[in-house]
């Protein structure tokens, strides 16, 4: 039997912020610009590739990047500009494939199989997606071409910017092999550092150590999944509709919060805020989790779960309050950045709990769901809860 190889492409932007700022000021080409706000508290979205060349790069400290390279050009962001950048990407993504994969907002897997032919068929439509996204968006993008989704992620960021790398099985010996462990999906830092411990520490290690000592290294389980990757296995399908796993929202603050009725008004927006999106998405769910750090840096988190999945404000909002308030006894001190999450989410009424048991409840959510409405009619900040207003507001950052 023969099986039919898959043609899978990964996309990913170039510098996806940065190259937007440079296309939007066309002043900025060629000089090296930064996303993020400089200072003692900044951190680095990300850079054009001219900052990259210093060493700046995403998630890096403000104050590092500002040493490394004095003359760069620093903006703030536009988020909302970049997620309507993101949609218009998409939009000739679907052009090319009804079987797309978003992974971020400015990369996706695309299932070419049945519509190129082979590898080369995937390569020659990965060229024309490229040459489409550059006339019409006037921006850059990586793209990978390989038989899954593993190494398809691979080849996209091997020629970054402006590349296009087709990896065939054939080729994994050649350029996959010699990439460290950590590229590895799966691989985060302690499974890293247990590898390193037995030698092992680039991709083609996997597969030469004997099989029982990376077994005794890892445990049965990963040291099948890591040598499937090594041999450039991977049967993950491309999904459309990939399941949310979490929802969340957090907010920095440029000043500590430190007042209790402000740090209460600030968990009751953050939970409302997911109650919101929960809605958006159809989704309900049953753990509730908080994040938060304080002005020595220090982060926390703490989850409860509720006895049933919910979409409604008040139910998180409970549940993030008293996990506060449990900490924060203990540990006391302001706060830097708040989250409020829930997980554990299904789609809406899929729970076994009668959702309108309870006449009180039923108008409750019908109020939310009018409140919804409104927003999406007039905007995110159209309709705010009395007790959101209240008392003067400190100036918040988006969390990344
Ligand atoms: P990336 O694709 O990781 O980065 P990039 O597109 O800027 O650069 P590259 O050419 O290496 O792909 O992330 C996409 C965008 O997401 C990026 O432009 C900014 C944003 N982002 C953050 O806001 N914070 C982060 O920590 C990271 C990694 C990305
Ligand atoms: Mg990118």
């Amino acid at each position: 039997m023969t099986t039919i190889e898959r043609v899978i492409l990964h996309l990913d932007m170039d510098a996806f912020f940065a190259a937007i700022e440079v296309r939007e000021n066309p002043s900025l080409a060629g000089k090296p610009v930064i996303i993020g706000h400089p200072g003692k508290r900044g951190v680095v979205a990300t850079c054009s590739y001219e900052a990259r060349k210093f060493g700046v790069h995403s998630a890096l400290p403000s104050v590092v990047a500002e040493r490394r390279c004095p003359q760069a050009i620093w903006l703030p962001g536009r988020r909302k500009l970049y997620s309507t950048v993101s949609r218009r990407i998409r939009a000739i993504l679907d052009r090319f494939s009804p079987t797309i994969e978003p992974l971020s907002i400015d990369e996706a897997f695309i299932d070419l199989s049945g519509i190129a032919r082979d590898l080369a068929g995937g390569a020659e439509k990965a060229r024309q997606m490229k040459q489409t996204i550059e006339t019409e968006e006037r921006l850059t993008a990586s793209v990978g071409v390989a038989p899954n989704k593993f190494l398809a992620k691979l080849a996209s960021d091997m020629e970054k910017p402006d590349g296009l790398v087709l990896l065939p099985l054939d080729a994994l010996e050649r350029r996959v092999w010699p990439l460290k462990v950590e590229r590895l999906w799966g691989v985060g830092p302690r499974l890293a550092e247990r590898l390193h411990g037995g030698g092992i520490r680039i991709v083609g290690d996997l597969l030469r150590v004997p099989k029982n000592s990376l077994v005794a290294l890892v445990g049965e389980r990963s040291a099948a999944h890591l040598r499937s990757l090594a041999r450039g296995q991977d049967r993950r399908p491309v999904e459309t509709a990939r399941k949310t796993k979490s929802i969340s929202e957090e907010r920095t603050y440029v000043e500590d919060l430190t007042d209790p009725q402000e740090i209460d008004r600030a968990l009751f927006a953050r939970a409302e805020g997911v109650a919101r999106q929960l809605r958006r998405e159809g989704l309900e769910g049953r753990t509730v989790h908080i994040k938060v750090r304080n002005p020595d840096f220090k982060t926390w988190t703490r989850a409860w779960t509720l006895p049933e999945a919910t979409d409604m404000s008040q139910p998180i909002v409970d549940a993030a309050r008293r996990l506060f308030a449990e900490r924060s006894r203990l540990a006391g001190g302001g706060v830097r950045l708040l989250g409020v999450g829930v997980s554990g989410l299904e789609p809406t009424g899929s729970g076994q709990a009668s959702l309108f048991a309870d006449p009180r409840e039923a108008k409750v959510r019908k109020a939310e769901l009018a409140a919804d409405e409104v927003r999406g009619r007039l905007g995110r900040n159209a309709l705010t809860r009395a007790r959101l207003i209240r008392g003067p507001r400190r100036s918040e950052q988006d969390g990344d």
